[in-house]
């Protein structure tokens, strides 16, 4: 990109210095402001400015007045319409044609293919774990998308480009070059791009860890808490875990975060997390006081809704909001249709959002903004698997668990522009996110296991999805889910209160409090299933193969073939 501006730089006027933000304010303020912006900050705004040749610049200053003023102009320009039921809430209505992240069109430019992803599959089919563009590649895309597109006349109240949206990564300039989607994860570049793609490998290159995880801080009726972090593909229940209300009497649960934490180890090699975001961006349908009471109280002030239904009398609607809609109130969808209950097509998106403060957030910890993080006692990988997956089993050791994430598989969602029950891979939660070659990155967990004086968190997998013949959740999940986190509390504490089977070692069966579920059965709970896991070990070394290749670590092979051994034995 750099080049680029540099060769459009000679025949492009001299950048003018920003006008102020609000409409009566200070020019000379905004110089001034400009003038204290730190040079490569400058030279960055002025670069963008000559390629994109903006008809104005504005310098934000984060201020409530400019926040006013930027949703007034929005409300103006028919981006955003308020939503009166509430205080400060907002409705955006998307093209609809850009709805959710584009896996295909995210790429990490590197001069060397093999340091953003594994060797292709055989047969040339399309790697799963990222996409590489050439830096020659990358800066013919940027001449076909960038020179004057700020000129362009606006032809719609949302702006993008779907046939050439791009967003692209520059890992070793920690760079990202974002074009025609103004959708969340690709166009909000502190999320997805920044803190996980390149925070990946800024992680890598410094010995931490940056990850698609939860942080959520877990309270016994002792008193005594312990932090767990936890990776679920997106849209499989992350935010409703990090914002539990346990169904255990005496027990608490606070909210870090509900998506991203970097991980660092300190001086006492405890491993300590913060979450990198000061705010929610919630996947809406299915949030309701029953399934995440917390997140409905989060949401009702100063939240930007998107793609979401909306009710007459000013509210917000959704598929299983679980609010009845008073009578002569009619409701609007997502695609600004009227729409009645019933109607074949779904009144919310799929993947409608909220974006909301996380202060906001009625159990946030009260440690959820310190700048050394929480320690971390138990890490949790998780996916939706309706079938052979036990509730939850803990791995023999680091190891074993880095090979539990990287095996990690889960039903389809809507967060991404795939469709279907399918059951994906996404090794950690990080199939969409990693910021260089998938293969390095689990060498990079192994390594963080070898670590000198590291006093490792436990690893633990979980299940909230499986399903009986009828096709029904055996187990309740929501806030029954604390009955999990406390046998991995018990665990943490030290308790021999586990059983090994050939895939981990799960809760004896006096270990998991069932009490007060009637029709919920410890054998439903935990299948063991011989034919099951010996085909769950031929598709991931199909996938391993497939995928990897030569890059995937020995240790991780290995491990399969133990469970492959232990399989055989069972
Ligand atoms: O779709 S986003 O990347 O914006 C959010 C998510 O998937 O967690
Ligand atoms: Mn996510």
């Amino acid at each position: 990109m750099q080049k680029v501006i540099g060769r459009l730089g000679g025949c492009v006027p001299r950048v003018p210095p920003p006008a102020a933000f609000q409409r009566g304010g200070s020019r000379r303020k905004a110089g001034k402001r400009w003038g204290l912006c730190p040079p490569p900050a400058r030279q960055f705004v002025e670069e963008g400015v000559r390629l994109c040749r903006p008809r104005a610049l504005r310098l934000c200053d984060g201020s409530p007045a400019e926040g006013a003023a930027l949703l007034s102009q929005l409300q103006a320009e028919g981006v955003l319409h308020p939503l009166p039921k509430y205080d400060n809430c907002w409705l955006a209505r998307t093209d609809p044609r850009d709805v959710a992240r584009v896996e295909s069109r995210t790429v990490l430019v590197t001069e060397r293919e093999r340091d953003a992803i594994p060797p292709k599959p055989p047969g040339g089919g399309p790697q799963q774990l990222g996409n590489w563009m050439s830096p020659p590649a990358f800066e013919q895309a940027v001449q076909e998308r960038f020179p004057g597109c700020m000129e362009e006349p606006l032809v719609s109240q949302w702006p993008c480009d779907p046939a050439r949206t791009l967003v692209a990564h520059l890992p070793d300039q920690r760079r990202i070059v974002s074009f025609g989607s103004g959708y969340g994860g690709n166009s909000l570049l502190g999320k997805k791009c920044f803190a996980l793609r390149i925070a990946s490998r800024l992680a890598r290159d410094e010995g931490w860890l940056a990850e698609h995880m939860l942080i959520l801080g877990v309270t016994d009726p002792a008193g005594k808490k312990r932090y767990v972090a936890a990776a679920f593909p997106s849209a499989c229940g992350k935010t409703n875990l990090a914002m539990m209300t346990p169904a255990l009497p005496g027990w608490r649960v606070h909210c870090v975060g509900d998506d991203i934490a970097w991980m660092k180890f300190d001086a006492e090699g405890r491993l300590r997390a913060i979450n990198p975001e000061s705010g929610f961006f919630g996947v809406a349908p299915g949030t309701s006081m029953r399934t995440n009471p917390n997140a409905m109280l989060t949401v009702r002030a100063n939240t930007i809704f998107t793609n979401v239904g909306c009710t007459s009398d000013g509210g917000v609607y959704w598929e299983g909001i679980d609010q009845p809609v008073r009578p002569g109130t009619t409701l609007t969808s997502w695609l600004g249709q009227p729409w009645t209950p019933g109607d074949p097509q779904p009144c919310a998106h799929p993947n409608s959002r909220f974006c909301a403060p996380a202060n906001q957030c009625p159990i946030m910890d009260p440690a959820w903004e310190d700048p050394e993080g929480v320690p971390i006692d138990a890490i949790i990988f998780g996916g939706r698997r309706p079938e052979g997956v036990p509730l939850v089993y803990e791995a023999f050791n680091w190891r074993h668990g880095v090979f539990v994430g990287s095996a990690m598989r889960s039903e389809a969602t809507a967060a991404a522009e795939h469709t279907g029950r399918r059951l994906m891979h996404d090794p950690f939660a990080m199939r969409p996110f990693f910021g260089y070659n998938a293969g390095q990155y689990l060498a990079h967990w192994l390594a963080v296991g070898e670590r000198e004086g590291a006093r490792l968190p436990r690893i633990f997998h979980v299940n909230w999805f499986l399903r009986d013949g009828a096709g029904r959740f055996v187990w309740p999940g929501f806030g029954h889910n604390a009955r999990v986190l406390a046998w991995i509390c018990s665990r943490v504490a030290g308790e021999d209160n586990a059983k090994t089977t050939p895939v981990g070692l799960v809760p004896r069966e006096d270990a998991l409090d069932l009490d007060g579920l009637p029709g919920v059965s410890y054998a439903d709970l935990f299948p063991v299933s011989r034919p099951f896991w010996e085909k769950e070990a031929r598709e991931l070394r199909r996938y391993y193969e497939e995928n990897f290749g030569e890059d995937l670590p020995k240790e991780v092979m290995g491990e399969l073939s133990a469970l492959e051994e232990r399989v055989k034995k069972m």
